[in-house]
């Protein structure tokens, strides 16, 4: 057993299923170690930001890491934006980085550079290993600093891939969540008792079905109301789960919306701020005097939180959730027309099968889809979590892979989409049911957007030229086809709905671009 081996059978031992890679020299006896072990499948994507971005959503579908494969610090460096994301998400996430062999370091070959530094923006557990036979221990490490809602790093040289581990232990990750602070569940439960106007801002675990089950218990015994971030990394969303609100991007709206509260209490996220600095507005959206509490940390498990929370609020666990909390089954009609961002919302949301899993980087034609979506069947919605995009399709295809079962719809920005689109590519490769929907409005129209608001009405060929997607128009049917993914356009609503429901009635990938009416 060499080190490659050692290394890939303890991430097996430790749950782990899948690789999402993109590996070079240094990386070799790992590639030939995914060869012999079967219980692990290894998925070649062709950007690391792809790599990445699939690894995040997988994770966040499964609530345990995939692990990526990058080549060196360029190829880290790659990954990073999506692993901004998944770090923003709390996502379960092991990279596993090659590094030059160690005696080839201080000759300072041409792809050598700082992987540590590189890593440690991003990741909330880095390490080099520092002999072969100590990684296992390192591996397991990795893993279990993972299992807190982390990017964890580990950067192995190649000796160390090659060197001879014969009777290495092959250790387990340890892994379990600090306890609860009850004298904190105290003063949250006391202040959502004693202050009319509440809020319970959730995240992370608390967006999942028992989370949810518990901020609808503690939401009938207070009259709180429930919201979550402006970019939710995971929700359970559907018929008979509370709606959450999402507070808005734009401050004034935000404002509007948490000016209402005279307590807020927070789990699973920060206090909110405004997503850019804007003069005329401080970067808190909450006011001092609105009365705060956080109820668990980075290393306590928010579902756990909200179960103490409920208790000390005595909601009983038996007692049947009043109806009016939960949502109700909506009838949506499906428009006909023209491809608003309106009327494709309104279509995604007519047609969505049960148990879909709706990725949305739709950016601005996307808004008004959430909140048509409290009272459709079942569903799993992911956004960015950190902004960063060109997240969508890496993401729809590790969620893919996490639940081959289910379908997934990628609700896809065109601008954004362009970052990672080689994504197509390893979805036609492993034939997965992704819908890839792309919002062609052929422009960064939410740039347009902040420039009207700092007040350029009109603006010139060159900033123009800065913002719109033309001349050339991209050509997303032979993008697609060129990766082997079908492909069609489509510029209205009953075209739309006639590709959306054959994609969703067929196995494999497909990718509709809607070419959206936007209005001038
Ligand atoms: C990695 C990264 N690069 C750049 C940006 C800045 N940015 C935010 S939105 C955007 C353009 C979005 O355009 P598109 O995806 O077409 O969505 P639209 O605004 O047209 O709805 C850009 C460039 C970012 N957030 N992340
Ligand atoms: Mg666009």
């Amino acid at each position: 057993m060499n080190g490659a081996e050692f290394l890939i059978k303890t991430a097996v031992r430790a749950g782990i299923e899948v690789g999402f890679a993109n590996p070079g020299t240094t990386e070799i006896p790992i590639v030939l170690s995914f060869g012999s072990e079967p219980g692990i499948k290894a998925i070649l994507c062709l950007f690391e930001g792809v790599c990445t971005g699939a690894a995040d959503g997988y994770g966040r579908m499964l609530d345990k890491p995939a692990l990526t494969l990058l080549h060196l610090g360029p190829g880290l460096g790659n990954g990073v934006a999506n692993l901004h994301n998944a770090r923003r998400a709390k996502t379960p996430l092991l990279n596993i980085i090659g590094e030059h062999a160690t005696w080839h370091h201080t000759a300072d070959a041409p792809l050598t550079m700082n992987i540590e530094r590189l890593a440690s923006t991003i990741s909330g557990w880095h390490k080099t290993s520092e002999s072969p036979m100590t990684l296992s221990q390192n591996l397991a490490e990795a893993v279990t600093a993972s299992r807190y809602g982390q990017v964890a790093t580990l950067i192995v040289p190649n000796d160390y891939q090659w060197a001879d581990c014969t009777g290495g232990e092959i250790v387990s990750p340890q892994f379990s969540f600090d306890p609860i602070n009850t004298n904190t569940i105290g003063k949250a439960a006391q202040l959502l008792r004693t202050h009319n106007k509440t809020g319970l801002i959730i995240g992370g675990r608390a967006l999942r079905e028992h989370g949810l089950e518990m901020v609808a218990r503690i939401k009938a015994t207070t009259g709180c109301d429930l919201i979550t971030d402006h970019l939710p990394p995971y929700m359970e969303r559907g018929i008979g789960l509370p709606d959450v609100t999402r507070i808005p991007y734009f401050p004034e709206a935000a404002i509007e919306l948490l000016s209402r509260y005279e307590a807020i209490v927070l789990v699973g996220t920060k206090e909110p701020v405004t997503f850019f600095g804007y003069s005329d507005f401080n970067s808190s959206l909450l006011e001092k005097s609105q009365k705060r509490i956080e109820i668990a940390n980075e290393r306590q498990d928010v579902a756990e939180a909200l179960g103490y929370l409920a208790e000390a609020l005595n909601t009983s666990s038996n007692s049947k959730i009043p109806g009016s909390i939960l949502s109700k089954p909506s009838r949506l009609q499906v428009p006909h027309g023209e491809l608003t961002p309106e009327n494709i919302c309104l279509v995604l949301a007519a047609l969505q099968p049960e148990n879909a899993i709706i990725v949305d980087e739709g950016i601005t034609t996307t808004g008004t889809y959430y909140p048509l979506s409290a009272g459709l069947p079942r569903h799993s919605y992911l956004t960015t979590a950190g902004g960063s995009i060109g997240y969508g399709l890496p993401c729809a295809l590790g969620a893919a892979i996490a639940c081959p079962e289910r379908s997934v719809i990628n609700f896809q920005a065109d601008g954004s989409a362009m970052y990672t689109i080689q994504a197509l590519w390893t979805a036609a490769r492993e034939a997965l049911n992704v819908t890839t929907l792309i919002c062609s409005n052929k422009s960064y129209n939410i740039l347009k957007m902040e420039l009207n608001r700092a007040g350029m009405a009109s603006i010139g060929p060159e900033v123009s030229s800065l913002v719109d997607l033309e001349r050339p128009d991209i050509n997303w049917v032979k993008i697609a086809e060129g990766m082997g993914v079908p492909a069609v356009s489509v510029n209205n609503v009953d075209r739309l709905v006639r590709e959306f429901s054959k994609a969703l009635s067929e196995p494999g990938p497909y990718l509709i671009e809607m070419v959206v009416s936007v209005s001038k």
